[in-house]
């Protein structure tokens, strides 16, 4: 049975899910919540994700939400299937979770107020609040000098092999560069860009992008 993402494919966090399982190789069909519409804080909705927000994934009888909380799940569950995520040993892992939670902790946040404020913001005619997308932005650069002082010294985040941790960036730097004209946080740093480069270029995010 196909796994059941509920979310937009627009939105950063069930992008997170669906390059998981599209990296898994496994099938999944995404039920469509309308976040402009705010059907994700519909009662409904609220007994999927008592926050609502998106994602939530649904597994047969097993439901689950918080993105990477999810995409661990994933990798474990199908460990034998795909691409590892995980890495090999007790230490790989650990050092996996190490930069998961960097960018969950030290990237997402200020990232989120950039693409709000950048984005969405003038999408649905709020206002932008300027010195927040200034102070992130000085947030991001500092984050960002900290990746390319890592990414000097092995191609991905835990190491010389793709995992959890890449992943995880994907959406919110894919929009930080092209929807909300921040591509210089990246290209100016010579091996966060070829860490860029190698991840967006992988078949599962070029499929992910087909699907917007
Ligand atoms: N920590 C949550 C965050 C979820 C989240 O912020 N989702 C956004 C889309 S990326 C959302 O639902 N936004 C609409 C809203 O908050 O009403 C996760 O990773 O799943």
């Amino acid at each position: 049975m196909a796994v059941k993402v509920h979310g937009s494919i627009r939105a950063a966090c069930p992008q997170r899910v669906i390059v998981c399982l599209l990296e898994k190789e496994v099938d999944f069909e995404i039920e469509h919540v309308d976040l402009d519409a705010g059907e994700q804080k519909k009662p409904e909705f609220l007994q999927r994700q008592p926050f609502g927000q998106v994602p939530a994934v649904e597994d047969g009888d097993f439901r689950l939400f918080e993105s990477r909380a999810i995409i661990r799940y994933y990798a474990t569950k199908y460990a034998n299937r795909g691409t590892d995520l995980l890495g090999a040993t007790l230490e790989e892992q650990a050092v996996v979770d190490q930069w998961l939670e960097v960018e969950a902790h030290n990237f997402n946040e200020p990232a989120f107020n950039l693409v709000f404020h950048l984005v969405i913001s003038p999408r649905l005619g709020l206002r932008s609040d300027m010195a927040l997308v200034h102070s992130s932005e000085q947030k991001l650069e500092k984050v960002m000098d900290v990746y390319e002082q890592r990414l000097s010294k092995s191609r991905y985040l835990a190491g010389d092999f793709f995992s959890l941790a890449d992943l995880s960036h994907l959406p919110a730097l894919r929009c930080l560069i092209e929807d909300a004209g921040l591509g210089h946080l990246v290209k100016e740093r010579k091996y966060v860009n070829a860490w860029w480069e190698d991840i967006s270029s992988r078949p599962s995010w070029k499929k992910l992008l087909t699907l917007l």
